[in-house]
């Protein structure tokens, strides 16, 4: 316990302030930004350190409550946070978890201590973005108890009440003047990361309480991953077997599951310390090279492979995949772009070894699997060769040509990528439209008639065939597959336009799928872009107005006292005469778009499985239940 007085809190605080006001200046340096996601960012940091502690083996219960009055609090069942006077701080190691910048990590606790997310950051941070924190102890038959205002303690660690448990827990109120655009904590994005965490701590239990709403939520999944892998599957035809297997190698925990589905695309999803690391790494390297040798070599000698055959590649075998990684490691190396990419040179022979021997013994055991993924691979690597061969005459075609750009296309006089944009557009009329009222310069449109193909559910080398696509691919400049090339792309804006009509979302979505598919890094990159027609136009003598929602329609409607007949609701883009399409939609003045993103790759996955997949009943049970939702995947 601290033993000091209250009056000793103005030399500490000034301490203190030291560091809180870097953080409060620029709270995006150490929490990514201030908008939601930064919001959100304060949960994990809290959430995370029980995390550590059942993953330390200490604690198996963690709750989250979102209160109605706008706090968060996080509760565990494990040790407490110790409440002694710390050596180098002097004041109780309680208080300098909360109010030392970084204590969680100059002190040492836990080698498993980065489970803090990238940005890993410490309480104390959350601390100084909340207008008030406290923390409650269960310890020693004791609670403990302080508050914090900005990060500032506002008196000593004092026992409150005895006790016959231990835990902690903290509960915070994010500050409104830093997080501007909200500081609503959204269920859904708690619930899915809870989820995901809930999965990588096998045995853990996990409850969410929303107060506001009275809904709640509790994870307990027995099997870990292998569960998630199950989940992941849930609406595919699978494979055989699930395979799971947990060894440690030199200090490093490697735990792998997997199971083959019907489709084509893989979902192989890898952590490091809990961490999604969507960059991949060194342990993605080597379950991929363990993955195709070991699979190789089962099949050769099985003779199902035969001498004169080629090895499969790791292509065909993590078709229709769907694994998770998870590793433990300490210390731990980031690098990349979003430094979520493991650097750490040992996790690949760790991941290797334990995953190329614990497969071998799991193909071997279960023949009625082995041939059932063998069959798969065999299938993908004859597709393989035959997507290779049709996208060679693509490439062909195109250079014999010297690349020539499909006839259907209008393109623009510029040939800097950075200010061309492409209007993919449905239909020749609106096509028509757009030539005519476009901008030559930095404009360019490309018309496509009816729907292309469902991606999801063609073979690539279908794809490939496809007169649509090929027009696409060739205007787009990139190539496609292996030959990819980003820095060849001719626009930096590339922007889908279809009616506001249930057809107009379908073609879209087609789009979307071909895009998230085969060229993801033009998502990636910003590149990908939804056009916003309206859908009325509003006159009144010689004012008129385009609005875009039903909502802003009314609001018009009731500012100007507009009636029936001066209402033009906008059925298709073709309706518009070049000049309107150009006012409301193309000029970039006034028009408005939506840039496409994955913010979650894996839910976006889900919904194209879901929506394009061969599978019916999810898919119809997706749109009852979601009708809205789905609409907002233009977003
Ligand atoms: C270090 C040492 C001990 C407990 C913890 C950290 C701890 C931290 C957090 C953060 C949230 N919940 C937590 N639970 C425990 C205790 C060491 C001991 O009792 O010997």
């Amino acid at each position: 316990m601290a033993k000091k007085d209250n009056q000793d809190y103005g030399a500490d605080s000034i301490q203190v302030l030291e560091w809180l006001e870097p953080v409060r200046k620029r709270p995006w340096m150490y929490i990514g930004s201030t908008d939601e996601r930064g919001l959100h960012h304060l949960v994990w940091e809290i959430v995370d350190n029980s995390i550590d502690e059942a993953i330390a083996g200490h604690c198996d219960t963690i709750t989250i409550v979102l209160h109605a009055d706008g706090a968060c609090s996080v509760t565990d069942n494990g040790r407490g946070i110790p409440t002694g006077i710390h050596s180098k701080t002097k004041v109780s190691a309680l208080e300098t978890t909360l109010t030392v910048l970084h204590a969680g990590w100059k002190f040492g606790w836990g080698w498993y201590k980065v489970s803090g997310g990238l940005h890993g950051v410490g309480s104390s941070v959350v601390n100084a973005l909340s207008t008030k924190m406290e923390a409650w102890v269960h310890r020693e038959g004791k609670v403990f108890y302080q508050q914090y205002a900005i990060g500032v303690p506002l008196e000593n660690v004092k026992e409150i009440d005895t006790t016959k448990i231990t835990g902690t827990t903290i509960k915070f109120y994010p500050d409104a003047s830093i997080f501007k655009i909200t500081t609503e904590f959204d269920y859904k994005t708690i619930i899915t990361r809870l989820r995901q965490q809930a999965y990588l701590t096998k045995g853990i239990t996990i409850i969410i309480n929303d107060e506001r709403s009275g809904k709640n939520y509790k994870f307990f999944f027995e099997g870990g991953i292998k569960s998630y892998v199950n989940f992941l599957n849930k609406n595919d035809h699978t494979i055989g077997a699930v395979f799971y297997a947990e060894k440690e190698k030199n200090d490093i925990l490697v735990e792998v599951s997997l199971q083959y589905n019907r489709e084509y695309s893989n979902n192989i999803i890898p952590f490091v310390n809990n961490i999604h690391t969507p960059e991949g790494g060194t342990h993605i390297t080597g379950f991929r090279t363990a993955l195709t040798r070991t699979i190789n070599k089962y099949a050769r000698d099985k003779g199902i492979l035969k001498e004169k055959d080629q090895n499969l590649t790791n292509d065909d075998v993590i078709e229709g995949m769907v694994a998770v990684i998870s590793i433990k490691v300490i210390d731990p190396q980031f690098e990349g772009q979003t430094k979520s990419k493991l650097g750490t040179a040992e996790a690949r022979w760790a991941v290797d070894s334990v995953f190329s021997e614990k497969l071998m013994e799991f193909l071997e055991e279960d023949p009625k699997t082995a041939k059932s993924i063998c069959e798969k691979v065999f299938l993908a690597a004859k597709a393989r060769l035959a997507a290779r061969a049709a996208r060679d005459t693509v490439i062909r075609k195109g250079a014999l040509e010297g690349m020539t750009l499909p006839g259907k296309l209008a393109d623009c006089s510029s040939k800097d990528p950075a200010v061309s944009e492409l209007y993919i557009v449905e239909g020749d009329s609106a096509g028509g439209s757009a030539k005519q009222g476009r901008d030559r310069e930095t404009q360019a449109i490309l018309p496509l008639r009816g729907k292309i193909l469902n991606t999801e559910q063609a073979r690539i080398d279908r794809i490939f065939a496809n007169e649509q696509i090929k027009n696409l691919i060739i205007a787009l400049g990139t190539s496609i597959g292996e030959t990819f090339d980003a820095s060849r792309l001719r626009y930096h804006r590339i922007v889908i336009m279809t009616d506001a009509d249930v057809d107009g979302a379908h073609i879209r979505t087609l789009l979307l799928t071909f895009f998230f598919r085969y060229m993801k890094e033009i998502v990636d990159g910003g590149y990908l872009y939804i056009a916003q027609p309206p859908l009325y136009k509003l006159t009144k003598g010689k004012q008129s107005w385009y609005v875009f929602t039903e909502e802003e329609k009314q609001a018009v409607i009731d500012e100007h006292s507009i009636t029936g007949e001066n209402i033009q609701r906008y059925k298709g883009l073709g309706e518009m005469n070049p000049e309107q399409l150009w006012e409301t939609t193309m000029d970039p003045q006034a028009r408005k778009m939506y840039r496409v993103g994955i913010e979650d790759a894996e839910a976006a996955d889900e919904i194209f499985k879901i929506l394009m997949g061969g599978d019916v009943p999810p898919r119809k049970r997706f749109i009852q239940s979601r009708a809205k939702q789905v609409k907002n995947l233009d977003v």
